[in-house]
C-alpha cells in the first residue's frame, strides 16, 4: 500500500490554522529563502518587487524615497518559496525618519540568503551606489546579484560601459541588465535569484502575500497616489495613517485615513482650491485601494498638520516606523 495521500484537495477546507503544508506537498529540491532588493533610492526595488509578485503592494513613485519601511513579498512557486525584502533607498539621512529608514535597510543586509544591489545602470554609478556597495561589503557570505534596472532608458554600449563602472564597486555572483518596466530579463533575474537560495521548506503559508495587515497596504497606497499627484517640497513632509478600517458586511471596506503634513502652507497644497487635490487624491487611492482588494472601498480623507512630524520619534512610532530589533 502507498503512503502518498492520493490526492491532495489542496483547496479543502481544513483548517492550516497557519501551519505550513505537508512536506509531502513539496518537491524534495524545493529552495526558500529572504532575497533583500537594496540600493539607493529611486533606482526601482518596488517596482521589480511589484512586478514579480504580480499586484501592487509596494508604494512606487519618481521620488526619491519613497519607500519608508521593511515590508516583505512572499511570491510562491511550486518549485520555490521567495521572501522578498523591500527596503528604504540607502541616503544621508537629514531626519529622524531618514535614519530610521536608512537603518532599516541596512539591517536587511546581513540577514537576508540573496542581496539584490539594484542600481540605476542608465547613469554612472554615484557616491550613493559607492556607499550602498560598503554596506553590502559588510555581509561577505551572502551571494549579492548586481541588477542593471532602467536600461531601456539607454542604448546598449552605453548600458555596457555603465555596467562595467558598477561591477567594479565590489564582488558580485553575477551581474544582469533588466527593466523592471519593460520586463526585459525579469523573469531571467528571478530564475538566477531562485538558483542562489538554499534548499529549505515554505515558510509563509501559499496564498499569504505580505507580513503587514491591509490597513498598512491601505496607507501605503493612499501616500503612493499623494506622493505621485503633489510637487516639490510636500511628498517627503507627508504621513499617512488609517484610523478606522471595517470590512462591512455587503463587502464594501470603509477606511477612514489622516494625511500629515509638517507645515500649514503644505496642509493648504494637499487640499487643494476648493478641496479639488485632495478630492483627486481620494478618488485615486480608492481605485488603487478597490484593485488591490478586489472590494467596493468607501474612502474618508482627511488632513492636518504635525509639526515637524519627521524628528518626533513618539509619532513615528504611532506611524509604525519603528526601529528595526537587534536580533
Ligand atoms: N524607465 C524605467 N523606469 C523605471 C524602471 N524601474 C522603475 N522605474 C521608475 O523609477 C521610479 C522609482 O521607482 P521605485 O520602484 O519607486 O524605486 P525605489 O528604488 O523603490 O525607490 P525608493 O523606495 O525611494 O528607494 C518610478 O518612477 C518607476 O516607474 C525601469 O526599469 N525603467
Ligand atoms: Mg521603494
Amino acid at each position: 500500500m502507498s503512503t502518498e495521500p492520493p490526492d491532495i484537495d489542496r483547496t479543502s477546507d481544513v483548517p492550516h490554522g497557519g501551519a505550513l503544508p505537508f512536506p509531502e506537498e513539496l518537491p524534495p529540491d524545493h529552495r526558500s529563502g529572504f532575497v533583500a532588493l537594496v540600493g539607493k533610492p529611486n533606482v526601482g526595488k518596488s517596482t521589480l518587487l511589484n512586478a514579480w509578485l504580480g499586484v501592487k503592494l509596494m508604494a512606487v513613485s519618481p521620488k526619491p524615497q519613497t519607500t519608508r519601511n521593511r515590508l516583505l513579498g512572499i511570491l510562491t512557486r511550486p518549485d520555490a518559496q521567495i521572501i522578498f525584502v523591500d527596503t528604504p533607498g540607502i541616503h544621508l539621512p537629514r531626519t529622524r525618519l531618514g535614519e530610521y529608514m536608512v537603518e532599516t535597510a541596512r539591517r536587511a543586509v546581513p540577514d537576508a540568503d540573496v542581496i539584490l544591489f539594484t542600481v540605476d545602470v542608465s547613469e554612472p554609478p554615484s557616491r550613493a551606489d559607492q556607499e550602498v556597495a560598503r554596506v553590502i561589503a559588510g555581509a561577505p557570505d551572502v551571494p549579492v546579484v548586481l541588477v542593471l534596472n532602467k536600461v531601456d532608458l539607454i542604448a546598449p554600449e552605453v548600458a555596457e560601459e555603465h555596467r562595467a563602472a558598477y561591477e567594479v564597486l565590489g564582488t558580485y555572483t553575477v551581474s544582469m541588465p533588466v527593466s523592471a518596466l519593460s520586463g526585459y530579463n525579469r523573469d531571467a533575474l528571478l530564475e538566477e535569484t531562485i538558483a542562489l537560495l538554499p534548499p529549505g521548506p515554505r515558510y509563509y503559508p501559499e496564498d499569504q502575500l505580505t507580513d503587514q495587515q491591509e490597513r498598512f497596504v491601505a496607507a501605503e497606497l493612499i501616500r503612493e497616489r499623494a506622493l505621485e499627484l503633489l510637487q516639490q517640497e510636500v511628498p517627503h513632509a507627508l504621513a499617512v495613517m488609517v484610523e478606522e478600517y471595517k470590512e462591512r458586511e455587503n463587502g464594501t471596506v470603509f477606511i477612514a485615513a489622516t494625511i500629515f503634513t509638517e507645515r500649514d502652507s503644505q496642509k493648504g497644497i494637499v487640499i487643494g482650491r476648493d478641496g479639488a487635490m485632495l478630492k483627486r487624491i481620494g478618488r485615486e487611492a480608492r481605485l488603487a485601494l478597490e484593485a488591490f482588494l478586489e472590494a467596493k472601498v468607501y474612502l474618508e480623507l482627511w488632513v492636518k498638520v504635525r509639526k515637524n512630524w519627521r524628528r518626533d520619534e513618539r509619532f513615528l512610532r504611532q506611524l509604525g516606523y519603528e526601529p528595526p530589533q537587534e536580533r
